[in-house]
């Protein structure tokens, strides 16, 4: 039998504004052999994010950056394929955090099983995972929804923003968001949103907002920054609470961003602005992940995914989370995923 490759991109270079498929490199190597304890993953979906744009620079951040050379890292769902750790056997479907390559070799201990019966296995690093737990945690926690409240999320259409605007309306909002493009319209008005505008096409951001958020906004929920949110400070009611969940808009600008930040709302609004990172409350995961399953369940929470097909093809799929051509969570598939017809 030939001797099985492991297919990886490392970055090639750290960029300077926007990325480019040149910033990465494909290279081969060998499958590693699990040792004791340990257990040899096979990758069937790579999770494209917004924060891999962050690992690629080396400026400060929460996290260490991705050595030139090393191995982009990223969350993936993944198949046991040999097992040195009886806990984790063979065949069993994981969530992992291997990067952008076919095989990995890690501790068996603290994997997350899936069970394809009760999600499709792929929602493990979006509505199920990271994405998922980061609109629970950013609007329960850090907004505090109130029953008859106005929500408005930026970025409304992606992985986070889908969610956020369905968790309001469970938690008895009424949903606004701003997306790019008609096609995300549609999809927002088909999850139930109650207002949604396209922010590429609107001349005027703040009289749309008047049209989408008639009676002013509670909780702004930004996953972008840049001019949306510029517009919505100017329309935050009495006791708003800002989420400041991400910044994307910004995400490939060579320098701080700049440009009017009217902070002066804030004191005029008595308001609240905050940042959250999903994994500090991560000690609560177990229970947010159940409550959001059992939203899929009963019809109240949609999902929907954006799949390019091929490892190959992952720096292409990671570029389209900056030109805004994913509609839904953006997924690679790296290889065959045995429980989807
Ligand atoms: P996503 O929304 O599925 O994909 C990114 C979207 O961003 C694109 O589809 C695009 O949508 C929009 N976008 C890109 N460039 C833009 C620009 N210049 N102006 C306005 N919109 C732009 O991605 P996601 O995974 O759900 O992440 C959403 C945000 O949450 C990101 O900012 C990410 O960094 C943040 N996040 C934060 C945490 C945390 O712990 N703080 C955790 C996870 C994610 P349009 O077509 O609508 O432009
Ligand atoms: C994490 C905390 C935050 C993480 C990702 C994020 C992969 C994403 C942050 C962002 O998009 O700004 O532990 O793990």
């Amino acid at each position: 039998m030939a001797e099985r490759r492991n297919r990886q991109f490392v970055l090639a270079a750290r960029p300077t504004g926007t990325v480019k498929e040149s910033d990465f490199k494909l290279i081969e190597g060998a499958v590693p052999r699990p040792a004791k304890g340990e257990v040899l993953l096979r990758t069937i979906y790579l999770s494209v994010d917004p924060y891999m744009r962050g690992r690629m620079g080396d400026q400060p951040s929460y996290a260490a950056p991705v050595a030139i050379g090393g191995v982009m890292v990223g969350g993936t769902v993944c198949e046991v394929v040999e097992s040195q750790d009886e806990s984790v056997p063979r065949g069993t479907y994981v969530e992992a955090y291997t990067g952008w390559q076919e095989f990995a070799v890690v501790k068996a201990r603290g994997l997350r099983a899936l069970d394809p019966n009760v999600a499709p296995i792929s929602t493990a690093v979006g509505v199920l995972g990271m994405p998922g737990l980061t609109a629970y945690f950013g609007l329960i926690e850090i907004g505090r929804p109130r029953p008859g409240d106005t929500v408005f999320v930026s970025g409304a259409a992606g992985a986070v923003g889908a969610t956020v605007g369905q968790l309001a309306r469970i938690a008895g909002c009424r949903a606004a968001g701003s997306a790019g493009g008609p096609a995300k319209i549609d999809y927002l008005k088909s999850l139930g949103f109650d207002g949604a505008l396209d922010y590429r096409a609107e001349k005027d951001l703040e009289a749309a907002l008047d049209r989408v958020c008639p009676k002013g906004i509670d909780v702004y929920f930004d996953n972008v920054g840049g001019p949306i949110t510029d517009a919505v400070m100017t329309r935050i009611n009495i006791g708003a609470r800002v989420v400041i969940c991400g910044q994307i808009a910004g995400y490939n600008e060579r320098g701080k961003e700049t440009g009017p930040r009217d902070l002066w709302q804030l004191i005029l609004k008595r308001a609240r602005i905050e940042g959250m990172l999903v994994s500090d409350h991560y000690e609560h995961k177990d229970a947010a992940l159940a409550r959001l399953a059992g939203w899929i369940g009963d019809g109240r929470l949609k999902f929907r995914e954006d799949i390019v097909e091929g490892l190959e093809n992952a720096p292409r799929a990671f570029l389209r989370l900056f030109s805004g051509a994913n509609l839904g969570k953006q997924l690679v598939r790296v290889g065959p995923d045995p429980t989807r017809r």
